[in-house]
């Protein structure tokens, strides 16, 4: 209802501000001008509306943002002008001799617009190029003050300000969100010392160790080179080609061929910054850490039969997933937590060298501390604008966290500033409005393309006399590596086992039989149809010999089962028989857990217990759960008592969208139980193993689906009572019912 009102408010002042703007008729008397402008200053713009925060959620930083995103220069007025501020008499026809003669090269107005308009592209990211962001606040919780100096893991009574892109890494920018792929997670700290840029993955290992190999490996898995094919996949002979002969990958490949490569949504995954890092103190005492983000929300993911679906019917899931949840009030949460250990001579714990990105140190062997509170809930105003143009760089960190001698991170502290000359223009790209400190800067960096600043004096060098000495060195409060001894033969060489490290660079194979041994049935089922699937998809058989050789190493059950579907035999290996197992690697959820954010679809049709679809449609949005009511026809549905505005139709939808389908009850259900897609819709969500549900006559829709009311993840209830929406929302915080069997 108030939404409403406004709107009409809205469309009164921007009626009277279209007619001040016509009145005056390209030659505006100053008085009209000023209202005209006055009244579209106060009409709440509709884009405005769509990006406001959610009720109840804390807009952080909002205003130093949106002065940043949307400065008065950027859109004052209320004419259209060109750039160069002159007002523009018509954009609808370009300059002829004539109605019916040729273009003129004079006319200004139709060059500059093309010209921007064929400029209007920037090249996408090499690597992750597909991604989706959002804004949000960080709040520690826990001080390491012990550990490190950085205030923004020190001082619990700040909230730092972040913005996160979420990313796939394969797929060019117009690919599809639920491919199977790592998915970025790279958070921006505007911490109050300068930038801290953590940008990990979902996946806490790599491919490789050294960042020398990235081209290579990049150029295998990206499209092949001659035609281009296929596009945002992993499935075919060049990546298969180079991870089989870079056992080193076989771990990450592990968790690649699991379902932590198909998230549900960005909401359910896990964060790493996968290397380790250093910590230090005011007295230079050292810890090393690793980063880890755990999801509010669990960790959950699609099948992958919905994601090959969704990746047609809805290419953008997961940019949907967020900008839908943030909206509504549901944005991610995720926990900031760390593993610290003691930086010893040989930077390994418990024999795993913490300098090789390709392993993990087990939750079980060094627990994972959670120190703070990371919340999403603005969604960008322009994408291009901030998500487009935010450029982390690993090399950004705060006074008091440092850089281990990991090779992957070395090259990657090179590698994000030298990707952002070409992706952004130039050097001035930290002066983006996305990418711009909220510390203060006072650097001696002058000119270069896009240079937003004019910068007042004479003497951008130091030392110098002739400013005053300014900007000073800052002193005891200043960014410094750590000091430590560093000496060595110059090598190219990979670090080997030796002394404490027994898990290091040259074992290859062990923690990959760790995570399979952590696995459950059903995880190690769909493990073994993604290796199936990708190397199905090869051509060459030497690439997939190679590739069962090194799953020979990691498990013989494994290997036989893909031998058995490749049609090809299998390899004998030698798996290390104590690699142990690490239950925190399972994301099968033990008990039910939250279902904020989830989506569930009703299927109604006319005369449907309306009462009823709005009673869950509350219960549900007490969990923060949405209810989507799917009909035959689009606009407002009959049903008992009163009536419902339809969100989808059984045309535009199908089950793979939602977490869970449900049968309205009421007459309706005759015609439910007759339209071809409610049968294929639930059978597919039962095969899915999603919660299936009726109440009242919808229980016959089910039963005639074959769908039978005592299996796991069935809920029938008489009416769509508290009771009913309980066992509901309980059987949601399941996510998945593994242990129903396909329906025969
Ligand atoms: Fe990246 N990576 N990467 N990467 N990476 C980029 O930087 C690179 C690596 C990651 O949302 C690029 O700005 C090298 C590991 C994320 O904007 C580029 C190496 C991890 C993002 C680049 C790695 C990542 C990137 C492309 C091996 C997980 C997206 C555009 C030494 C810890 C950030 C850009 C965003 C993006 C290089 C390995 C995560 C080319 C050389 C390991 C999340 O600079």
């Amino acid at each position: 209802m108030a939404a409403k009102k406004a709107g009409a408010g809205a469309d009164k002042v921007s009626k009277a501000a279209k007619k001040a703007t016509k009145d005056a008729s390209h030659t505006l008397d100053k008085a009209t001008k000023k209202a005209a402008k006055k009244m579209v200053a106060q009409a709440p713009s509709p884009e405005k509306e769509r990006s406001m925060p959610a009720v109840g959620a804390v807009p952080f930083g909002a205003e130093a943002m949106d002065t940043a995103t949307t400065p008065e220069w950027a859109q004052e007025g209320d004419v259209l002008t060109m750039a160069t501020g002159t007002p523009v008499d018509n954009t609808d026809n370009s300059l002829r001799v004539g109605p019916r003669g040729p273009a003129l090269l004079m006319d200004n107005h139709l060059r500059e617009k093309i010209m921007h308009f064929d400029h209007e592209r920037i090249p996408e990211r090499v690597v992750h190029a597909r991604g989706a962001g959002a804004h949000g606040r960080f709040q520690l919780t826990d001080s390491l003050a012990e550990f490190t100096c950085a205030r923004v893991l020190t001082d619990t009574s700040l909230e730092t300000p972040v913005f996160v892109r979420f990313s796939t890494v394969a797929g060019s920018r117009g690919s599809a969100d639920t491919a199977r792929d790592v998915r970025g997670f790279a958070t921006k700290f505007y911490t109050d010392e300068g930038i801290w840029d953590l940008v990990g993955n979902n996946i806490p290992v790599f491919f490789i160790q050294d960042g020398i190999k990235f081209p290579d490996i990049i150029h295998a898995v990206k499209p092949e080179p001659d035609r281009e094919i296929p596009q945002a996949q992993s499935a075919h002979d060049t990546f298969w080609d180079f991870v089989s002969l870079q056992p080193e990958s076989t771990h990450m490949l592990m968790w690649v061929m699991s379902d932590r490569a198909i998230p549900r949504s960005y909401r359910t995954m896990e964060g790493f910054g996968v290397h380790t890092f250093r910590l230090f103190n005011d007295d230079g005492a050292t810890t090393l850490v690793k980063f880890h983000w755990k999801p509010a929300a669990g960790i959950h993911s699609l099948v992958w039969e919905e994601s090959q679906k969704l990746g047609g019917i809805d290419p953008d899931f997961h940019r949907r997933d967020l900008w839908d949840a943030i909206e509504a009030g549901a944005g991610p949460e995720y926990d900031l937590g760390v593993q610290l250990f003691e930086d010893n001579e040989d930077q390994s714990f418990q024999g795993i060298d913490l300098l090789d990105p390709t392993k993990i140190v087990p939750e079980e062997l060094a627990p994972v501390r959670i120190i703070g509170r990371l919340t999403l809930d603005r969604n960008p105003t322009n994408f291009f604008a901030e998500t487009e143009q935010v450029a982390f760089c690993t090399s950004h960190v705060p006074r008091g966290i440092d850089f281990t001698d990991d090779p992957l991170l070395q090259a990657r502290n090179f590698s994000y500033l030298d990707t952002q000359l070409t992706r952004l223009g130039g050097p001035n790209f930290d002066q983006l409005p996305i990418n711009r400190p909220r510390s203060p800067v006072n650097s001696n960096h002058r000119d270069g393309f896009g240079q937003q600043a004019i910068h007042e004096g004479v003497a951008p060098y130091f030392p110098n006399s002739l400013g005053g000495g300014c900007p000073f060195q800052a002193g005891a409060a200043a960014f410094v590596h750590v000091p430590r001894p560093v000496e060595g033969t110059v090598v190219r060489e990979r670090p080997r086992a030796s002394g404490a490290r027994t898990l290091s660079f040259d074992d290859h194979f062990t923690q990959a039989t760790m995570f399979w041994n952590s696995m459950t049935q059903v995880e190690r089922d769909h493990i073994v149809s993604a290796f199936s699937f990708e190397l199905a998809k090869c051509v060459f058989p030497e690439v997939r010999e190679r590739a069962l050789g090194n799953l020979a190493n990691v498990a013989a059950e494994l290997c036989e089962r893909v031998a058995l579907h490749l049609g090809m035999s299998a390899p004998t290996g030698a798996p290390a028989p104590d690699a142990g197992s690490s239950p925190a690697l399972s994301q099968v959820p033990l008990a039910p857990g939250p279902i904020a954010g989830r989506v569930v679809g009703v299927l109604t049709a006319p005369g449907v217990d309306d009462a009823g679809v709005k009673a869950l449609r509350e219960a549900l949005g007490a969990e923060g759960a949405s209810l989507y009511v799917i009909a035959p026809n689009a606009g407002t549905l009959a049903g008992k008592k009163g009536t419902l505005p339809v969100d989808r139709t059984v045309l535009t939808t199908q089950s793979v969208e939602y977490d869970a389908l449900v049968v309205a009850g009421g007459a309706s259900a005759v015609v439910i139980g007759t339209d071809p897609y409610t049968a294929v819709n639930l059978g597919e969500a039962y095969r899915h193993h999603k919660v299936v549900a009726a109440w009242g006559e919808g229980a016959t829709v089910l039963e005639s689906c074959g769908v039978l009311d005592d299996l796991p993840g069935v809920v029938v209830g008489a009416k769509a009572d508290p009771d009913f929406a309980a066992r509901l929302v309980e059987a949601m915080g399941m996510h998945r019912h593994w242990d129903r069997l396909p329906m025969s």
